[in-house]
């Protein structure tokens, strides 16, 4: 049995995620987890809510209540969307956990001990009004590019110029529209990265098995220009990790905190020690599968994440984890995604465009969207969600190829034999031509599902779909009951093992209607297809069974056009 670690990059707290964070990386990462459990691996699935800087900050101000309180009550709402997603975390954690304050803080101190730390001094806006720091994106002013009013301290909305704060005509605070501001000295933290390079190079050289998209984004960052550069990581604000040294107070530092995209990934390790707190599990539960002096040498640490996410993932967090000189596990496989756009424009969450995560739920339940979304994830290039393409697929793949298998051999057996697997006949040729077909299927689909390519997975599970209607619809067993009943009976006992099959196969895409494929089989027998003929008599001959009620409804083109309305604008 291989023991699998799988993270998902950690949604940031700001407000519901949209389709498009989800197909980036919690869904194929709950895809992978799903079945390399179902293939009786060991595994242990950790995601969190990334709950510290400026993003946070400025959501809990817009909901006018203390960042705290508002981080507690959006974890709540996002970890239950991600259960009625059916999202099979081990733990859903939080990035501002005390596991992880400390956790933070003691990586800080082991990256000073080893020298790896230095401080610089610099200069930045401070707001005499609201006695604080204030960071770009909280500087506003009129944009001396194009005139707009409302130009934001890193970027011009309007004309997409990136700016300096220093550039804006009138600044003003975003926090309070105070223009008593100041160009004040500060003292941050950098991690210096530039001493790690070579030591970065070589162990991205190590992975010799990593797409190109995800090597050529850490090596673009390695050399080009002036090669890696230090990064800070501190920021003067009241929320987020204190700035420590372990558990001592860092001279100098009093009052900042750790910057976000320094403690966020650490929250992957703190995540796994969360999960052993909340189930009075000891120390070395958790560190058998992140410390390789304490087990996990043998563990396979498979990451998921957009695009976007790479560098972090290549470069400052192995630089976190390697400078801190101690035997914390490394990422062996990092699968990432293109972008999903949505109808003919980018999903947004700052403009509410797309469709978001509770709202998808309030028209379809989720496993209409996993399987759309898993089976056009972004993966080779960006993709696109249109409802046209949404209705076909839900249509085609899920009513007329899966949902119809199950309705059509379900209530025929019921009407000429009974609720109850018949007995009689015997496998002939054309079953065993459809066993033969189905086990170099399965065989190319645990290739994929083992390779996280999942477009090319959904498209196998779709064709071992269709390989049961066909060969339904050749065997017809409503004619061949008039003329040999016992020929029908082999025909229909096959057809409802086909159902537990598929059920077993497709429980990473769709959950919740394997399960209810199951419980109509009347079966808890979820074992893996090894053997596909074996697998096809696992329902043997007088075991009862139910008609289950219709598996998906087809979407209607008045339900489509309502919905494309409805999703036409923005969201508040
Ligand atoms: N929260 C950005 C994102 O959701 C960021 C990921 C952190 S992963 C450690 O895309
Ligand atoms: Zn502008």
């Amino acid at each position: 049995m291989a023991r699998i670690l799988i993270t998902s990059a950690i949604p940031y707290i700001n407000g519901i995620k949209h389709l498009g964070n989800l197909i980036g990386s919690q869904l194929p990462a709950d895809l992978y987890a799903r079945y390399q459990r179902g293939r009786g691996n060991e595994v242990m699935f950790l995601c969190a809510t990334d709950e510290h800087g400026t993003p946070a900050e400025l959501a809990a101000a817009k909901a006018g209540k203390p960042v705290s309180e508002y981080c507690a009550e959006m974890y709540e709402v996002q970890a239950n969307i991600a259960n009625r997603f059916g999202l099979s975390f081990d733990h859903f954690g939080r990035s501002s956990s005390d596991q992880n304050k400390k956790l933070t803080q003691h990586f800080a101190g082991k990256l000073d001990d080893a020298g790896l730390i230095r401080e610089v001094t610099e200069k930045q806006v401070y707001s005499n009004a609201d006695g604080r720091f204030l960071p770009d994106r909280y500087i506003e002013g009129t944009c001396p590019n194009c005139g707009y009013e409302r130009a934001r301290g890193d970027q011009c909305e309007n004309c997409t110029k990136q700016l300096d704060p220093t550039d804006l005509i009138e600044p003003r605070s975003a926090i309070s529209g105070s223009t008593d501001l100041e160009v004040r000295e500060t003292k941050h933290l950098y991690l210096r990265q530039s001493a790690m390079k070579d030591q970065l190079d070589a162990w991205i050289d190590s992975k010799s098995d990593w797409p190109i998209l995800t090597t050529s984004i850490a090596k673009k960052w390695l050399h080009d220009g002036d090669g890696l550069q230090d990064r800070g990581i501190t920021r003067d604000l009241d929320w987020g990790v204190p700035v420590k040294k372990g558990d001592q107070d860092w001279p100098g530092m009093e009052g900042k905190v750790f910057y976000v995209w320094f403690d966020a990934p650490i929250e992957y390790i703190a995540c796994a020690k969360e999960w052993a707190d909340a189930n009075g599990k000891a120390d070395a539960e958790w560190e058998r599968w992140w410390r390789t002096d304490k087990g996990a040498d043998d563990v396979r640490y498979v990451q998921f994440m957009g695009k976007d996410n790479v560098p972090f993932h290549t470069l400052s967090f192995p630089a976190t984890i390697l400078g801190s000189g101690e035997p914390w596990k490394l990422v062996d496989h990092l699968k990432s995604f293109n972008y999903l756009n949505y109808d003919g424009g980018q999903f947004s969450t700052s403009q509410g465009r797309g469709v978001f995560m509770d709202q998808a739920l309030e028209i379809l339940p989720a496993d209409y969207w996993r399987w759309w979304l898993l089976s056009h994830a972004p993966e080779s290039s960006d993709s696109e969600f249109t409802w046209e393409n949404f209705q076909q697929s839900v249509n085609k793949d899920l009513a007329d190829v899966l949902g119809n298998f199950v309705s059509r051999i379900t209530k025929f057996c019921r009407s000429k034999f009974g609720e109850a697997v018949p007995e009689g006949g015997a496998y002939g040729k054309r079953e065993n031509a459809l066993i033969e077909e189905l086990t170099r299927r399965v065989r190319a689909y645990e290739g994929h599902m083992e390779a996280m390519e999942v477009r090319k997975s959904a498209q196998e599970l779709r064709a071992i779909w269709v390989a049961g209607n066909e060969y339904l619809q050749a065997a017809a067993p409503w004619s061949m009951f008039k003329e040999d009943p016992d020929q029908a009976a082999a025909q229909v006992r096959l057809g409802l093992n086909l159902i537990r099959l598929y059920a077993v196969l497709s429980a990473p895409f769709i959950p919740e209607t394997s399960a209810r494929m199951l419980s109509a089989m009347n079966t808890l027998d979820t074992s893996w297809p090894d053997d596909v003929a074996a697998g096809l008599s696992a329902l043997p001959a007088g075991h009862a069974f139910t008609v289950p009620d219709v598996l998906f409804a087809k979407v209607t083109d008045e339900q489509r056009e309502d919905w494309q309305t409805r999703f036409a604008g923005t969201r508040d």
